[in-house]
């Protein structure tokens, strides 16, 4: 097994130890970060895999999410992540939809955006349909990303594109979704302007919705 699969191995496995000792590995190799992470999401996938199943409960998701701080706190100390130097490239709204409380892939588009020159407005989690339409017209961004790990989910986020629709705001606000439960039905469920499970999707589509190169 090489140590990609180990990792992810590890993450189903809630093994914190393996988890951590891993990525040290993977970091001093030069392994991109992204790649990292993505390893980690699979092992997610896995946890909630066994979740479903019955053979881990809540405290098994809490687990994971715990192990994927300490991860981070690695990536972040290991200074992979730079900031940009440029002017800002525009702004982004961020928020997980009203009811659903899962923020670590939001965070993690958090943090690519900002390093990627993006001011990011986090609004955190089970954010109301007015409350991004009150954050984009205070703050003027042109684009706002959704991230939605709930099928619970889907009701809000089709709210809150019509909310944006209502102020007629849609000419001026892209809105992009991402998270595990999105795909391209909800996309076009929801009325939003473009969807991915990749984190740096969302720097693309944001470039690209301020006009920028993708
Ligand atoms: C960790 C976890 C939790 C933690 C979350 C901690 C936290 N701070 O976020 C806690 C314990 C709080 C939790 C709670 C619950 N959870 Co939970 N949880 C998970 C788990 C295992 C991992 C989620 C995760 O973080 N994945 C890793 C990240 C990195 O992936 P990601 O979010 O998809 O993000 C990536 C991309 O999608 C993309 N991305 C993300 N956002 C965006 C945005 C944009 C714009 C773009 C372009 C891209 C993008 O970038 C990221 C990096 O590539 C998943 C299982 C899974 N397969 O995901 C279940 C899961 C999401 N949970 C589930 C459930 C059922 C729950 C609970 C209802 C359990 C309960 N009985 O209370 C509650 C929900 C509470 C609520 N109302 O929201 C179900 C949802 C099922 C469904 N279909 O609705 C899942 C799928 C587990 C399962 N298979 O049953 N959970």
């Amino acid at each position: 097994m090489d140590d990609e699969a180990r990792l992810v191995k590890a993450m189903g496995d809630l093994e914190e130890e393996e988890v951590l000792a891993l990525v040290g590995e993977m970091l001093s190799a030069g392994i991109e970060p992204l790649r990292i992470i993505e390893m980690c999401r699979q092992g997610f996938d896995v946890v909630g895999r066994r979740y479903e199943q019955r053979e881990y409960f809540l405290s098994g998701l809490i687990i994971s999410d715990e192990i994927f701080k300490s991860v981070m706190e690695l990536l972040e100390a290991s200074e992979c992540f730079r900031p940009s130097e440029s002017e800002p490239l525009g702004k982004v709204v961020l928020g997980a939809p009203l009811g659903d409380v899962h923020d670590i892939g939001k965070n993690i588009v958090a943090t690519l955006l900002h390093y990627s020159g993006f001011e990011v407005v986090d609004l955190g989690v089970s954010v109301k349909p007015s409350q991004f339409l009150a954050a984009a017209r205070s703050s003027g961004a042109g684009v706002v990303g959704i991230s939605a790990l709930i099928t619970m989910a889907y009701e809000p986020l089709r709210e809150t594109v019509a909310a944006f629709e209502r102020e007629g705001l849609r000419g001026k606000v892209k809105i992009m979704l991402g998270g595990g439960a999105v795909s391209q039905r909800v996309c076009e469920f929801a009325g939003a302007d473009a969807w991915s499970r990749d984190a740096s999707d969302a720097v693309r589509f944001a470039r690209k919705f301020t006009g920028g190169e993708e």
